[in-house]
């Protein structure tokens, strides 16, 4: 499955949640680019100047890095991608990826929440975690990138009917209850 949302919907959090509940592996492209900036490796320091921006990591790097780890293993028994695809051409790419490896995409889920408590949360966690890209010029920068080139990804799953919405505002545990409810008639 895939998980879609705005920055701050709650992606990342409710990904490691589903990933305990379903027992499947989660993908975070996020976290992936986060752990190699950290580390300094060469695919760290090319996504980094990307990310502070706001931008997306461009998809040449972004896809190889998808296809990479969509070979291993682990994800035969299921998988959650967390923030891919984010842009009509990683819709392309996922697809050709999925066929080669005889995977499948049941469900796509898309957290829904309003723009000004996206920036409320972003800036919450700024203060908790310091993340370079949270300050609130490059939030609405990310927000924007969302409404134009994400939002559309969505309607081409809406257009093959496996699109799942559910409200991400509330508290946590209540967006987990509503995403667990909606699997359960999504699968
Ligand atoms: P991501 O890591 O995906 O960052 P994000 O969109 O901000 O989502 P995240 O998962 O961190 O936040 P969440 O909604 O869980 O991407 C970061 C960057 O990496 C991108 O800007 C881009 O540069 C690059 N990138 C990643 N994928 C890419 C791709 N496919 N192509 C190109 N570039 C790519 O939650 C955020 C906060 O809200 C948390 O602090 C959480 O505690 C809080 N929260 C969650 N649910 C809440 C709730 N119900 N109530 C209150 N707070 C809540």
């Amino acid at each position: 499955m895939l998980i879609i949302g705005p920055p701050g919907s709650g992606k990342g959090t409710q990904a490691a949640r589903i990933s305990e509940r379903l027992g499947v592996v989660a993908i975070s492209t996020g976290d992936i680019f986060r752990d190699n900036v950290k580390r300094e490796t060469p695919l760290g320091v090319e996504a980094k100047t990307f990310m502070d921006a706001g931008d997306f990591v461009p998809d040449s790097v972004t896809n190889r890095m998808v296809r990479d780890r969509l070979a291993a293993d682990d994800v035969q028994e299921g998988f959650l991608l967390d923030g891919y695809p984010r842009t009509a051409s990683q819709v392309a790419e996922l697809d050709d990826i999925l066929r080669e490896n005889e995977l499948a995409l049941d469900v796509v889920l898309q957290l829904t929440a309003d723009d000004e408590e996206l920036v409320r949360r972003l800036l919450g966690r700024a203060e908790l975690d310091g993340r370079s890209d949270d300050n609130e010029q490059v939030i609405r920068h990310r927000l924007g990138l969302y409404h134009d080139q994400t939002a559309p990804v969505v309607s081409r799953y809406d257009e093959r009917g496996i699109v799942t919405r559910v409200d991400g505002i509330g508290t946590i545990d209540e967006v987990t209850d509503r995403v667990m409810t909606a699997l359960k008639v999504a699968r």
